[in-house]
């Protein structure tokens, strides 16, 4: 039964499959709780209220009996860290340069089910990637798609930290495949590339300041203590993934729909804080960026042109300081402040700097990027 729903993946455009059983081990489910029971969920108050079904797929869906775990590879061409380096651009994460991947990973997961069904008719299924309150990591792992890599996400031999992640659940009884083994060894990488010190201890994040989250996920004034390490960073972040070793042996992916939008990459900063609600939704539409809203990514902005060092960017970030949205106006201000503050020194006959020049941005040797660290040169176990 399980190489025809194999194949069937593989031909519909997955890059894995692999099967498991409908349930996770008592120590995934307590390491949920410790997570929200720590409060590392921050204001994803969604993880905690579902939390039972999260941590034990059969009380989301008690008929499931297997789950057929499923990755799409989305890994780069190029350096995903490489606009790190230009304070006039933003760096978008990866994952967020082509198409919404929900919508292509669903779709598949649909097309496989319909397969399914129609060859087993007697048989359920339930098709989740991403939203749904199933531990897609674990699941996964315990299929042997890769392994929980120090920096949590699943790290596979073959592709890297890329590959989005999406499960059919069905009630076909399907032979598991084995777990794949922990090959993180001592490498500690990613770790020590997180811009914000956002793991505690290895395998453990602190998602409140993950600058994943902190773009994404959290609507309130990005807290000034992450502001400067977010560097040019304003959609999400890559860089604990992209130093992973093991994605030397991932090829780029081939998948057109996650093809890189020019719209994205050519643009700079300054254009990204003009878009008014409208402009937004039309730039942004089917891609994953559009869910945060106009008034978040141009927060985000004007926290990397805060950091860019750029005095030039100044009166963009003042031209949004009387914003109607509170939090896009106190970062506007926050960013023009800073950019006063960054300004060249005046000619050494002027009488001195102001007081506002007293704090300059810590400064960026060209090429550096914020935090980004070089990739480890050998592999771990
Ligand atoms: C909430 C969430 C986030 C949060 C919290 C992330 C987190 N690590 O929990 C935030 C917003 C920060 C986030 C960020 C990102 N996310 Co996210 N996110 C999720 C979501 C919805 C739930 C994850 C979850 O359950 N977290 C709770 C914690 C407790 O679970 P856990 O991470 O599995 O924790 C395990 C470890 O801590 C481990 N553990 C603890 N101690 C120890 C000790 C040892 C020895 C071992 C082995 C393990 C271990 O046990 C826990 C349980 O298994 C999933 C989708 C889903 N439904 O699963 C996507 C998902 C994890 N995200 C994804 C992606 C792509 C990202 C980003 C890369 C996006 C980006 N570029 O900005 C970043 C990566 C940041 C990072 N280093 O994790 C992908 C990951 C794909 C993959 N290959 O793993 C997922 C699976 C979505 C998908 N369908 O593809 N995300
Ligand atoms: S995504 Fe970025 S901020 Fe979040 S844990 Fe990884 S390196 Fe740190
Ligand atoms: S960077 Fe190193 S420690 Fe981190 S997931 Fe990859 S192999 Fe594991």
């Amino acid at each position: 039964m399980k190489e025809p729903i194999r194949a069937e993946a593989l031909r519909l455009g997955f890059t894995e499959c692999r099967f498991t059983t409908a349930t996770l081990p008592a120590a995934a489910r307590a390491r949920l709780d410790r997570f929200l029971a720590e409060g590392m969920h921050g204001s994803m108050g969604w993880m905690a209220e579902r939390a039972a079904q999260r941590g034990h797929p059969q009380s989301l869906w008690p008929e499931a009996v297997s789950v057929i775990a499923l990755g799409l590879s989305y890994a780069p061409a190029g350096d995903p860290l490489a606009t790190l380096a230009q304070p006039d651009r933003a760096t978008i994460s990866a994952y967020a340069q082509g198409k919404d991947y929900h919508d292509l990973v669903k779709s598949r997961l649909k097309a496989l089910a319909r397969w399914m069904v129609a060859r087993w008719p007697d048989s359920a299924l339930k098709v989740f990637v991403d939203t749904a309150p199933v531990m897609e990591k674990p699941l996964a792992a315990q299929a042997g798609l890769g392994w929980q890599g120090k920096h949590t996400n699943l790290v596979s031999r073959r592709h890297g930290s890329w590959l989005f992640l999406g499960e059919v659940m069905t009630t076909l009884a399907l032979e598991p495949d084995p777990p794949e083994r922990d090959h993180c060894g001592s490498c500690r990488a990613c770790l020590a590339a997180c811009p914000t010190d956002a793991f505690p201890a290895p395998y453990r994040l602190d998602a409140r300041r993950c600058l994943s989250y902190l773009t994404i996920e959290h609507k309130d004034p990005i807290p000034e203590e992450f502001r400067a390490a977010m560097g040019n960073r304003i959609y999400g972040c890559d860089d604990c993934l992209a130093v992973c070793p093991w994605n030397k042996f991932a090829r780029a992916h081939a998948e057109p729909a996650f093809a890189p939008r020019e719209a994205l990459t050519g643009r700079r900063l300054a254009e990204f804080a003009a878009l008014d609600d409208a402009g937004f939704r039309a730039l942004f539409s089917g891609s994953p960026i559009k869910r945060i809203g106009r008034n978040r990514f141009v927060r985000n902005v004007l926290i990397a042109i805060g950091n860019s060092g750029l005095p030039a960017l100044r009166a963009t970030a003042q031209s949004l300081a009387e914003d109607s949205d509170p939090v896009v106006a106190e970062a506007a201000r926050w960013a023009a402040q800073r950019l006063v503050a960054s300004a060249p020194p005046p000619p050494s006959h002027a009488s001195g700097a102001g007081p506002l020049a007293a704090a300059p941005p810590t400064p960026r040797p060209a090429g550096e990027g914020w935090g980004g660290g070089a990739p480890a040169a050998i592999l771990p176990a």
